[in-house]
């Protein structure tokens, strides 16, 4: 019952069966139990099937361009550092056209999580290859076999300093809300591939292929965390090694976690400005600069058109 405190009114309507459910749930739970605040939490999306989270989770939302999620959660999140930002976006979102981004966000380690909806397609648009499909698969919307090869989204993450790296299976929704909440408590950029059947266009990647193939981290006793500073490259290279593995099985959950890394958020703080935009002081020797009834005329007249009663 306490789930519906975050499930917004609007219909879900993606395809029945369609991985999305799974994740959706999975962070209805998550953020249940981290009793997280809806004003005080942002869900930031690109474009596509992923896309359209801000829409079913009653926080506050941000449904952005295509690609382009990253650089908008960055800016809310520099502004307002006591904000808890997530992202969502499609493995054609955040590997193809944001690839930049997202290898910049890992670079400068903002407190913010990414949650990767990997369908190895471009749901929304059909079902092209999207970066996670290898070569020479042909999934059913696809003319002929993929000619470009795949990207690894977990060694990508490691090698462009994610401190939390994580891979879910969206049908096991219990053990994702799990990896959901360690990326949310985890302070810098956290990301997770989540593993998403995409029912209509992808025939491969089915609920029924990965089910036979995952199997728990945890279970074979692995050790994510970073415990100190000698450890880094240790367990960077075995994160790698395990995300690069080639097997018939697909491990899932937590590959890497270093708490050690300092957040740009502090770095800022310590060596460029004492205030984030959203704490500066509209005032100079306590002289205001504009009044509150000034900004609001100069926000509605200019910036957003505010409808009037
Ligand atoms: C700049 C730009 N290019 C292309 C598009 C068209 N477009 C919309 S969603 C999408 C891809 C969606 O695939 P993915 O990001 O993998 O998300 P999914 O739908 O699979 O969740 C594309 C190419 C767009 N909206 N904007
Ligand atoms: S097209 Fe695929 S990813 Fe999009 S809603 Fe349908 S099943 Fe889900």
């Amino acid at each position: 019952m306490e789930l519906n405190k975050y499930k917004s009114e609007i219909w879900v309507d993606w395809c029945p069966g369609c991985g999305n459910f799974g994740i959706l749930l999975a962070l209805y739970k998550a953020f249940n139990e981290l009793n997280l605040k809806p004003e005080e939490t942002i869900i930031v999306s690109g474009i596509g099937c992923s896309g359209k989270m801000p829409y079913f989770v009653n926080v506050t939302g941000v449904y952005s361009l295509h690609g382009r999620a990253i650089p908008f959660a960055t800016g809310i999140k520099l502004a307002n550092p006591k904000l808890t930002v997530i992202i969502h976006g499609g493995d054609g979102d955040l590997l193809g056209i944001g690839s930049g981004h997202f290898v910049a966000l890992g670079r400068r380690n903002i407190d913010i999580t990414v949650i990767m909806h990997n369908n190895g397609v471009y749901g929304l648009t059909k079902g092209q290859a999207s970066p996670t499909l290898p070569r020479g698969l042909k999934t059913k919307s696809l003319f002929k076999p993929n000619l470009q090869d795949s990207l690894n989204p977990i060694a990508l993450a490691l090698v462009s300093g994610y401190t939390f790296v994580a891979r879910g299976y969206a049908m096991q929704h219990e053990h994702l809300k799990e990896v959901i909440k360690n990326a949310i408590v985890h302070k810098g950029s956290a990301f997770i591939e989540v593993l998403q059947p995409c029912v209509t266009y992808n025939n491969i990647y089915t609920a029924q292929f990965y089910s036979k193939k995952v199997y728990k981290l945890e279970e074979e006793g692995w050790d994510p965390t970073v415990k100190n500073l000698n450890e880094v490259n240790e367990k960077l290279f075995s994160s790698l090694k395990k995300a690069l593995e080639a097997s018939d099985k697909i491990p899932i959950g937590i590959f890497y976690k270093n708490p050690h890394v300092s957040i740009f958020e502090e770095r800022l703080e310590e060596e460029y400005r004492k205030l984030p935009p959203a704490r500066q002081p509209v005032s100079i020797n306590e002289e205001t600069l504009i009044n509150d009834e000034e900004f609001k005329k100069l926000f509605r007249n200019y910036i957003i058109k505010v409808k009037q009663s």
